[in-house]
């Protein structure tokens, strides 16, 4: 029989395992697991929004209806605001960074030593047709001394991650999570409303035989990017080929289903998107966490996405990450365009 454990005891237990641990992290986890079963609920509800009569702005009950990725953002931004474990706050829904005083002034034990980034709801264009969707979360120590937070404290390298995770909301809402030691996925049981165990050690497969990537943008790619797709396309059976193509749109969705049968997910920087697309301290970062922690491995096209220094919130970056050998091999093509 599966293991049985919950998502609560399981941080507790990995808590457990660092004698110096205080808790305040396994508190902070906690509540961002809460934040995401309510997130849960409400994207599971808002195709009813418009069968049940509710207008887009308030509900049968009256109620202000939010647009789902502001209402994922102020639940997260409440939910940190209220732990008192976090001294900054940064959003893929803010401009700035959201400095938060310290709670516990009087007790030298709880200080608000963290800092998170969240994508809150990646992928939330997809939500009118039914396409899972995504929360992903990056958590940090703190670098300054004490007090609101700083942008010192927001912009630190991937490599400086404590946690990092994502829920995707699809047929059935997983919550995926490192603090350090290995991957863990939990299934949310509605009934019990509870995250339970479903995926312990995740180890994404070292080689693989799926591609994800958004091939409408093919003129704009580097001639070592399209010589990369076409050799996965030539057939050969000794290495797997063809791939299989396979591209939701939802980068949790694709780097989750490609987390647990391998593959690579590329969205490179191209002749319109200079930087690539995709942003580094609240998707790439978090993500590369998770698939190094899983074996696998995540890059730029030429160097791990956790060495790169930040310099912007906001700041956007190619990203190649998936199975070890997969992205090894990309590298070796885009180094012709060196
Ligand atoms: P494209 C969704 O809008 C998103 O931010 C990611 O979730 C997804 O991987 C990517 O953009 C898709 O981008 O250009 O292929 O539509």
């Amino acid at each position: 029989m599966k293991k049985f454990n919950t998502i609560y005891r399981h941080i507790v237990e990995e808590e457990r395992k660092f004698p110096e641990a205080t808790g305040q992290l396994s508190d902070l986890l906690a509540d961002i697991a809460l934040a995401c079963k309510m997130i849960s609920l409400e994207v599971n509800r808002a195709g009813l929004i418009d069968i049940l009569g509710m207008t887009g702005d308030t509900n049968i009950q009256g109620e202000e209806v939010k647009k789902l990725d502001v209402y994922a953002n102020e639940l997260l931004t409440n939910m940190m605001k209220q732990g008192g474990h976090i001294c900054a706050i940064c959003s893929e829904e803010e401009e700035n960074f959201i400095p938060i005083e310290d709670k516990y002034t009087d007790n030298k034990y709880v200080t608000n030593k963290y800092i998170c980034h969240f994508d809150p709801l990646d992928g939330s264009s997809n939500i009118d047709v039914n396409v899972s969707i995504g929360t992903i979360f990056s958590v940090y120590k703190r670098v300054s001394d004490h007090g609101p937070g700083e942008m010192m404290d927001c912009l630190q390298k991937g490599d400086a991650q404590v946690a990092a995770g994502y829920a995707i909301y699809g047929s059935s809402t997983v919550l995926v999570y490192t603090s350090g030691r290995g991957v863990h996925a939990f299934t949310l049981d509605p009934t019990a409303g509870e995250f339970l165990l479903s995926n312990e050690n995740i180890k994404i497969p070292k080689k693989s035989k799926i591609y994800s990537v958004n091939e409408g943008n093919y003129n704009k790619w580097s001639n070592g990017m399209k010589n990369y797709i076409a050799h996965l396309k030539e057939p050969d059976e000794d290495s797997g080929r063809p791939f299989s193509s396979r591209y939701i749109g939802s980068l949790v969705a694709d780097f989750h289903r490609n987390l647990l049968y391998g593959g690579i997910f590329l969205y490179p920087a191209d002749s319109k998107n200079q930087s690539g697309k995709l942003r580094l301290m609240y998707e790439a970062n978090p993500l590369s966490m998770i698939v190094e922690q899983a074996g696998g491995r995540s890059s730029d096209g030429s160097k791990r996405i956790l060495e790169i220094e930040p310099t912007a919130l906001h700041q956007r970056t190619p990203l190649f990450i998936g199975s070890e050998d997969d992205v090894i091999l990309l590298e070796k093509y885009l180094s012709e365009d060196k």
